[in-house]
């Protein structure tokens, strides 16, 4: 994936290029003023990093910053030792830090092989979280999770599904970029009684409304609960007002405090 700046700055020029005169002084002083607020962090870093939880989301953080596995996994183990669940090491400490992670590299101060590396240690991490937790007694239901066709975007779902597994919860989690189609015949085939989705960009709510609206027609009337999430609904909370499922969640813990 090419860093949001030098994509910036490729567009600017290309329009620059294009136009003259004033027109052409207007677009780059807006082009200018985009590039400085990418390159200010403090102009792109929303509420969530604030959320740090103390010492251990900082040290967890440090080690995705350091790309340092066993640093992490140690962080995870510790905050498990001091008696924290999975989710909330999951969502106190993993998703901050990845949080940060996303701003690092829209401000272009990590690379793409950083960030790469900082999934791949916050998976492992929450691996071993996983196997270490205790899981409540089946409770017979059942939920397919999957993110829509076009969303690489799969840990925050994984931590969903995680979760459901230890509330006895019998899960069948799809991960990333399901299609469509696909997965349409896959609720036909497993008839869960719900389906959780997951939405990280805005533009992938167009295949969130396709998908929901094949699922209406489909299986009316047997149709599993739908439930979403994901960063685009969270970013734009007037977009989830059961436009699409009969639930929302902003994440992992609230899913399990709220859903019956
Ligand atoms: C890692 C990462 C990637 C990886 C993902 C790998 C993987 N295996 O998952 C890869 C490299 C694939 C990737 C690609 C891209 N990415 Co990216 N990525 C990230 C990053 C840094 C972390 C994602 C993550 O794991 N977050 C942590 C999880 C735990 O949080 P979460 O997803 O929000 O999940 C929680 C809640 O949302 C909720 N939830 C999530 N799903 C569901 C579902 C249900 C049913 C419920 C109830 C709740 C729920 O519960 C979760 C747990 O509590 C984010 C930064 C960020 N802010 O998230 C950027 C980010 C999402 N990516 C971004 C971008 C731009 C891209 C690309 C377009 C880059 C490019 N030019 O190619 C592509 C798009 C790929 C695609 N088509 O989806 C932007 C999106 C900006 C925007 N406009 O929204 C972000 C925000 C980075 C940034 N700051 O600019 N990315």
């Amino acid at each position: 994936m090419d860093h949001p700046i030098d994509s910036f700055g490729i567009l600017k020029n290309s329009l620059t290029s294009r136009l003259e005169g004033s027109d052409a002084d207007t677009v780059e002083k807006v082009m200018d003023a985009g590039l400085a607020a990418l390159q200010d962090r403090s102009e792109i870093v929303p509420f969530e990093v604030e959320e740090h939880s103390g010492l251990l989301g900082m040290k967890y953080s440090q080690a995705l910053m350091d790309g340092n596995r066993r640093n992490a996994e140690e962080v995870v183990e510790q905050g498990l030792d001091d008696g924290l669940h999975m989710v909330d090491v999951a969502v106190d400490i993993v998703q901050p830090a990845m949080y940060e992670i996303g701003y690092l590299w829209q401000a272009n101060r990590i690379t793409v092989a950083q960030e790469h590396l900082a999934t791949a240690i916050s998976q492992n991490a929450l691996a071993r979280a996983f196997i270490r937790s205790e899981f409540e007694a089946p409770n017979g239901r059942t939920a397919l999770l999957s993110c829509v066709e076009g969303n690489h975007h799969q840990l925050g779902l994984r931590m969903v599904s995680d979760a459901l597994e230890t509330k006895g919860w019998e899960v069948n989690y799809l991960g990333a970029d399901t299609p469509t189609n696909d997965l349409i015949k896959h609720i036909d085939k497993v008839s869960p009684d719900t389906l959780a989705l997951s939405v990280s960009m805005p533009y992938q709510l167009l295949e969130l409304t396709k998908l929901t609206e094949i699922i209406n027609s489909n299986f009316a009337g047997k149709a599993p609960v739908v439930i979403i999430g994901g960063l685009a609904l969270n970013t734009h909370p007037m977009l989830t007002k059961k436009l699409w499922g009969d639930y929302h969640f902003v994440d992992a813990r609230t899913l399990l405090e709220e859903l019956n």
